[in-house]
């Protein structure tokens, strides 16, 4: 998919201030500071599009893109901050368990993970929760221009390993670098073939 136009909509607070739309939807989520609005930087071409922070919990609101005229991307905030004031960090997962519950054009989920992490329990616990939404989403390993392949693809396979000894199936998954631009295709084919369905 070639990207002709992406327009920033709304930061949204709630669900109610989320933009009714009929488009087919894509959003983003994993823990702060693991890559979001710089993946999604990427893929659209636009380099400030996303406001990117070297201080994690930047992205405290849902922010609505509509790319191509015809669907819209989604980067929500993420999880497991702990710094920010917990009226603020309840009303955000509220608002994140709303979008994800009753979003009706979600039609993929990409939970980003640090690739160069072992696997973290509060990633574990929110795939456990949106598999239970049966939501259709895949994992996309972040930053691995920040370590040796063979660790990634080590890291990767632990990943896959603990999700399995839990009980749940392997999802699609992606690597990433928004230095050396990994990923890039491979992410914008699998949301062609999303917004498709
Ligand atoms: N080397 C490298 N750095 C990255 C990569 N992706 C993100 N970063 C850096 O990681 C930091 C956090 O990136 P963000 O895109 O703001 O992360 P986020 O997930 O949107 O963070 P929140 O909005 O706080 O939840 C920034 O300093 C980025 O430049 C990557 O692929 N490689
Ligand atoms: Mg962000």
């Amino acid at each position: 998919m070639k990207i002709k136009s992406a327009e920033f909509l709304v930061s949204a607070p709630n669900l109610d201030a989320a933009p009714r739309s009929s488009f087919p939807e894509i959003a983003f989520i994993g823990r702060s500071n693991v890559g979001k609005s710089s993946l999604i930087n990427l893929l659209t071409g636009h380099r400030d599009l996303a406001k990117v922070s070297a201080t994690p919990g930047k992205t405290v609101l849902m922010n609505f893109f509509r790319i191509n005229g015809n669907w819209l991307l989604v980067d929500l905030p993420g999880y497991g901050y702990a710094k920010v004031a917990k009226a603020e960090r309840a009303g955000f997962n509220e608002a994140v368990n709303d979008y994800l519950e009753r979003r009706e054009n979600l039609r993929l989920l990409f939970v980003l993970i640090d690739s160069r992490l072992a696997p973290q329990a509060i990633d574990l616990e929110f795939i456990e929760w949106i598999y239970q939404l049966k939501i259709d989403y895949a994992l996309v390993f972040t930053k691995t221009d920040k370590q040796s392949p063979t660790r990634t693809r080590a890291a990767v396979a632990t990943f896959m390993a603990t999700l399995a000894k839990r009980g749940y199936p392997s999802p699609p998954f992606f690597q990433s670098s928004i230095i050396t631009k990994e990923g890039r295709s491979q992410l914008l084919a699998a949301i062609d073939a999303a917004i498709q369905t």
